[in-house]
């Protein structure tokens, strides 16, 4: 460790702390807009700037390393005019309709300005730029008028992703925020997973907001109007009314969408089941058949868009299985449609999901089972958590209510869908008791549990090793990719999530500001409501829910049937 002091008070820190770190052991938080711990490292914003004694000039505490001895002051006059100044920079070139901003009440640019007192926000007056919003993609708009320059954004898609279609373009009050030669991103090989909306600190990047839509059709006296909810949005949306991250809200967003006026309130939890039976009945047909190996999960609809884009040469390897969300549209408007005796053309098939790559997952081809879409409109958790404010529902007063049936009906291999491994894992649960037609000792395969990136494990079954890797961020997907693409690799199956730790931290997901992203674990906290829920559950693998057996003794035959492949299965494209 090495001694420094801070405001006048000595402390030991661990050697090589920057001093932001620091700070926070003497239980003082600096505040930060650009700072994304191992991801955006930059010193950009000088909101975090600090005063140390022998140094000229302040210094971004973010970046600058302690040392012994060393004084440093985080609140002194001079400190706190600078902040001020470099908000009151900030805005005179920031669009500042903060009334009715997607972002007011969490945006981190307006807390400072509260925080530091930043009373004229006209000080500096003068010049502003004026963007076009890019709208060209089906998930998401980019607002460079309300841009504050931080790179969040830029780095989570270069290092997380590995996509990098963001960057700065231009130099000096003309530098931007945007595609290489100011293409839309709509034309880039952008995979919409949203995590640079989850960064944004400001109302620059949000998700397209379908709600106005999802009110029509509320509203509109022809049409049966379902709505589905992901398994992982349960374990966030509670976020929203000002609940601990980790919460599970599953009984009240039930009652908040049936007071929202939806006629039945279904769960994706159900088509998770589904997706199970299917891949890993493709699975074992693949293994038993010489079929090309690893499968690879398909429900991701950011990783199948990376894998489209990256390794078009590898898309075989892909479960041929429509992700759970268009499987539950797909039933619905066959299935439940003819049992029900509806009309597939008058419902609406609403999907409320952590995720905003769903949003162009509905509109992808061969998503239309029924002749129509599968999905009609798809939310995200914020837009969800908007409208239950917009009708004034009291969220947090609300009674615990349960799903409708039968699509309803869950087990608990599918509501850890919504975490890293838990697909890889709810399929072990139904492929090995398929393979060895014996019940297992516990249904529980820790070995693919954990927020890390990439994990692996080999389990031994019916006379062979199944090697199996989960990966979660596209950057961790293309390592394993490229272990395949050059033979190295010797997988069975493989699990990809787009985003990092699955999509409990999804780009819909409720937006935690920089200081909680670099001190809290939410992937983990959030994961860890899903897999409580998962183990106070009496059914736990999918073979084993009752809804789904009858789904198939009513109308799908078996897994891999015929009728299964032509509503729940679909294709690719190079
Ligand atoms: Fe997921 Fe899904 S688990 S992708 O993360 O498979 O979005 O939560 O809904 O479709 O079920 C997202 C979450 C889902 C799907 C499921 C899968």
């Amino acid at each position: 460790t090495v001694n420094v002091k801070i405001n006048g008070i000595s402390i030991d820190v661990p050697k090589g702390s920057t001093i932001l770190e620091a700070a926070r052991l003497a239980h003082i938080e600096i505040p930060t807009l650009c700072y994304l711990k191992e991801i955006n490292e930059i010193g950009a914003c000088r909101i975090c700037v600090v005063e140390v004694k022998g140094a000229r000039s302040l210094v971004a505490s973010c970046v600058y390393p302690v040392s012994d001895g060393m004084e440093i002051y985080t609140n002194t006059p001079k400190v706190l005019a600078s902040r001020r100044k470099t908000l009151e920079l900030i805005l005179s070139n920031h669009d500042r309709k903060c009334l009715s901003c997607v972002r007011s009440g969490n945006c981190e640019l307006q807390k400072l300005c509260r925080d530091l007192k930043v009373e004229d926000e006209s000080t500096y007056d003068g010049l502003r730029t004026k963007y076009e919003l890019d709208t060209s993609s089906a998930h998401m708009v980019r607002d460079n008028n309300k841009c504050i320059l931080c790179r969040r954004c830029v780095a989570v898609c270069e290092k997380t992703q590995g996509v990098g279609v963001i960057g700065a373009n231009e130099r000096g009050f003309d530098t931007n925020i945007a595609c290489a030669f100011d293409m839309g991103l709509g034309e880039t090989s952008c995979v919409s997973c949203g995590q640079c909306i989850a960064v944004c600190p400001t109302g620059a990047l949000y998700e397209k907001d379908n709600t106005d839509q999802v009110f029509a059709a509320l509203n509109d006296p022809e049409k049966y109007v379902i709505v589905q909810t992901a398994p992982a949005v349960r374990a966030a949306l509670g976020e929203e009314f000002g609940l601990p991250i980790g919460t599970n809200v599953q009984g009240k967003m039930v009652a908040a969408l049936r007071r929202l006026g939806f006629d039945k309130v279904f769960d994706t939890d159900f088509a998770a089941d589904l997706t199970i039976m299917e891949e890993a009945n493709e699975f074992i047909d693949r293994v038993k058949n010489g079929g090309v190996l690893p499968l690879i999960t398909s429900c991701s609809p950011g990783w199948i868009k990376y894998c489209e884009h990256y390794y078009p040469d590898l898309l075989d390897h892909l479960s041929s299985c429509k992700s759970p969300q268009q499987m539950f549209g797909a039933i619905t408007k066959t299935y439940y449609a003819q049992k029900m005796g509806l009309d597939p053309k008058n419902i609406v098939m609403v999907s409320v999901m952590p995720c905003t790559a769903k949003k162009f997952e509905i509109g992808r081809d061969h998503q239309n089972a029924a002749g129509v879409p599968d999905v009609d409109i798809a939310i995200t958790t914020r837009e969800l958590a908007r409208m239950i404010d917009r009708v004034g529902l009291n969220f947090l007063s609300l009674p615990d209510e349960e799903f409708d049936d039968p699509l309803g009906r869950s087990t608990g291999a599918a509501v850890i869908f919504g975490t890293t491994g838990g697909v890889m894992e709810a399929a072990l649960r139904t492929a090995v008791e398929t393979l060895t037609k014996e019940e297992l000792p516990s249904p529980d395969f820790v070995e693919v549990r954990g927020t890390q990136g990439i994990k692996k494990a080999t389990y031994h079954v019916a006379g062979m090793d199944i090697n199996v890797a989960v990966a979660s961020g596209l950057s961790n997907a293309k390592i394993l990719m490229d272990e395949i693409r050059s033979g190295k690799a010797n997988y069975h199956f493989i699990e990809i999530m787009g985003c990092p730790g699955g999509c409990v931290n999804g780009g819909g997901q409720p937006q935690q500001p920089g200081y909680v992203r670099n001190t809290v674990d939410i992937k983990a906290l959030r994961a860890k409501a899903l897999y409580d829920i998962d183990s106070s559950m009496t059914i736990r693998k999918s073979h084993e829910n009752p809804a789904i057996k009858q789904l198939y003794d009513e109308f799908l035959g078996k897994p891999g049937s015929h009728k299964a492949h032509d509503i729940l299965h679909t294709s690719y494209v190079k």
